[in-house]
């Protein structure tokens, strides 16, 4: 990819690698990771499914050619689509009562009465766009599939949070190692709609991703990992895998699992104190310069280090 035209230069004369500074500059933000395409990957439940990836592709192309600013353009999804993800939403849905944090069973209270979510119905990215914008002011993108963590990460400085389209295969409803609309609709959105969370989505993996969180004394789920996938939500909260207090230093330097379930999780004591912790820590982090956002403009200022 050619950016260096476009590489920042401070007045020290000193180059860093190209990002974007304003919202529609997302619009080169569409890296894609092909570790799980199922047009590559042999281990891919749709591999050996011809129909399967000639849908993925139609879906892709929305994602593919939207501009910032545009109506997400709606799918009208087939009845093998819309049953796939009935079968995954009612066995979630009785799992949230007793496994998901308080945040998430308000949120998708409110999803189900105001932006078409039930077992029936997968909701079109353009209305749960414009309900998150009014409750947290994230704004959903389309995107084509994993996304390099770079373009992924950058797109949250501006509040948008990239949403693939399409459906996990059929014949795997109880896990995807690959992000799909099941994953963004019932994993991130909800947990998107609450005002403390949205305002802390960084480091990702052990936290947005797989991240648990007492309450009441008990552990529950808030990683969005976890609650799009029935079998890895069960798994979480059993005996098996190790728990640990969540720490950043520790987070952002343990390897992770993204074949299959994690061996490991952290927990965090509630929302604030995992906001606080990270907070400490970011500021730790060395950088030649620092960076602000403005809200006016919608956009990033660099700044040199003094
Ligand atoms: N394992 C998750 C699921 O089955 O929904 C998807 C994770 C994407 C990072
Ligand atoms: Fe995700």
């Amino acid at each position: 990819i050619k950016r260096n035209a476009e590489d920042v230069k401070t007045t020290k004369e000193v180059k860093f690698h190209w990002f974007p500074k304003k919202i529609a500059d997302l619009n080169k933000c569409h890296h894609l990771v092909t570790k799980y395409d199922p047009d590559l990957d042999q281990d891919h439940p749709g591999f050996t499914d011809p129909v399967y990836r000639q849908r993925r592709r139609m879906i892709c192309d929305i994602a593919f050619r939207y501009k910032h600013g545009e109506v997400i353009p709606r799918v009208e999804y087939t009845a093998e689509e819309i049953g796939t993800w009935r079968e995954v939403y009612s066995t979630l849905r009785d799992l949230y009562t007793t496994h998901a944090c308080s945040e998430y069973l308000e949120a998708l209270r409110l999803l189900e009465r105001h932006c078409g979510y039930s077992p029936h119905n997968i909701p079109q990215l353009e209305d749960v766009s414009n309900f998150l914008r009014e409750h947290t002011g994230f704004l959903l993108r389309p995107v084509a599939g994993l996304l390099s963590a770079r373009d992924f990460l950058a797109s949250l400085a501006f509040r948008v949070f990239q949403c693939t389209q399409y459906i996990r295969h059929a014949s795997s409803p109880m896990h995807s190692p690959e992000p799909d609309c099941v994953h963004e609709l019932l994993g991130h959105v909800p947990m998107l709609a609450d005002r403390t969370f949205a305002q802390f989505s960084q480091l990702y993996w052990f936290t947005i991703e797989y991240g648990l969180c007492m309450q009441n004394g008990e552990m529950k789920v808030y990683g969005a990992g976890l609650l799009s996938s029935y079998g890895e939500l069960l798994h979480s909260l059993s005996d098996e895998p190790e728990t640990r207090a969540f720490e950043p230093e520790a987070a952002a330097v343990q390897p992770y699992q993204d074949q299959t379930y994690q061996p490991v999780y952290f927990v965090s004591q509630s929302f604030s104190d995992a906001k606080e912790k990270l907070r400490t820590y970011v500021a730790g982090i060395k950088r030649p310069f620092s960076v602000r956002f403005d809200p006016y403009t919608s956009s990033i200022e660099v700044m040199d280090n003094p």
